[in-house]
């Protein structure tokens, strides 16, 4: 066991919170499997929490989590979103909905999500106002594609969104809309690096971030081992006016999975990152699913993450 005061050399970027993990099973009012890898976002004076929840039979589907402070949370008693009794939903989601990401544009929260099915997984679209009602608006890749992450205002009037296309790998890819429904003008933005901790697959996590210096995209990066996949986050950088044009990116992740929660559990090794919020102190809080079983953030700050991509 390690000395209680012994210098952590390999600490991250991000500090984890003490009171990690924020929910995990014992949380989830029905019988289910894991919680893991949630949306966010602020909503009258409340953080919310998209939850994904994996049930016992081995499908996922959304709960909704409501806080105060961003650390303490209460689980809704039921599941907000299921997948979809209605076509052409129901084909697409027979195996469940999957790691939402939250954008709100105008009055709207958007929320991209994964369909999975027998024909793979998809990228699907709903909205709500008021996060008791919930639309599917859409079913808007083909497969395999996943990881969407739209961004919070049009760019040269056309919608932008980061995904995931399954092919050579797993690259980070970007597209645009007019409508939200058809997308298009589809470009390879950032690739997999060979002998990297982020050489084996990438996708985007969170919503991109507007700051000063770019769009500023978190992003998960992973490495095959012998044993296994190791999950972890790191920061990319794109131009606000073109934001297919990459202008950095980081070398080192900010933030591996070290503690026993995000070592051990369902899938071992994974940090997978689909929440952010930015304070108005510039304190950012990361919401990310640990080892698929449970939910946690890290804290840092805007500053620190734009010099980690850019240093
Ligand atoms: C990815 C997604 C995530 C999951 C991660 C680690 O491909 O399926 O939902 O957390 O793998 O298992």
């Amino acid at each position: 066991m390690m000395a209680k005061n012994k210098k952590k050399y390999w600490r991250d970027l991000i500090v984890k919170y003490a009171g990690n993990p924020i929910i995990s099973l014992d949380d989830i009012p029905q019988l289910s499997n894991a919680v893991f890898n949630a949306a966010v976002t602020k909503y009258q004076d409340e953080y919310l929490l998209l939850l994904r929840v994996e049930g016992l039979e081995g499908k996922s589907r959304f709960f909704l989590a409501r806080g105060k402070d961003g650390f303490h949370f209460k689980v809704s008693e039921r599941p907000v979103m299921q997948w979809s009794s209605q076509e052409p939903f129901k084909t697409y989601e027979k195996r469940g909905i999957e790691d939402p990401r939250i954008t709100k544009i105008g009055d709207t929260y958007y929320i991209l999500y994964t369909a999975v099915s027998h024909a793979g997984t998809r990228i699907a679209l709903a909205a709500t106002e008021d996060f008791k009602t919930f639309k599917r608006i859409a079913l808007i890749s083909e497969p395999e594609n996943k990881d969407a992450a739209l961004f919070p205002k049009k760019i040269n009037n056309r919608f932008v969104r980061f995904d995931r296309p399954m092919a050579a790998g797993g690259n980070i890819w970007i597209s645009y809309s007019l409508d939200l429904l058809y997308w298009g003008d589809s470009k390879c933005v950032m690739e997999t690096r060979p002998g990297y901790w982020d050489s084996a697959r990438i996708g985007s996590g969170p919503p991109p971030l507007e700051t000063d210096k770019g769009w500023l995209e978190i992003y998960h990066g992973v490495k095959k081992t012998p044993s296994g996949s190791i999950y972890r986050l790191g920061t990319a950088l794109f131009d606000l006016k073109d934001p297919s044009r990459l202008i950095a990116r980081c070398e080192a992740p900010i933030l591996s999975p070290r503690e026993y929660y995000e070592r051990t559990g369902d899938v071992p090794n994974v940090i997978f990152g689909c929440g952010i919020i930015l304070e108005e102190t510039g304190e950012v809080k990361i919401y990310y699913g640990a080892a698929d079983t449970c939910i946690c953030v890290g804290l840092t700050s805007l500053h620190d993450l734009l010099e980690a991509c850019l240093h």
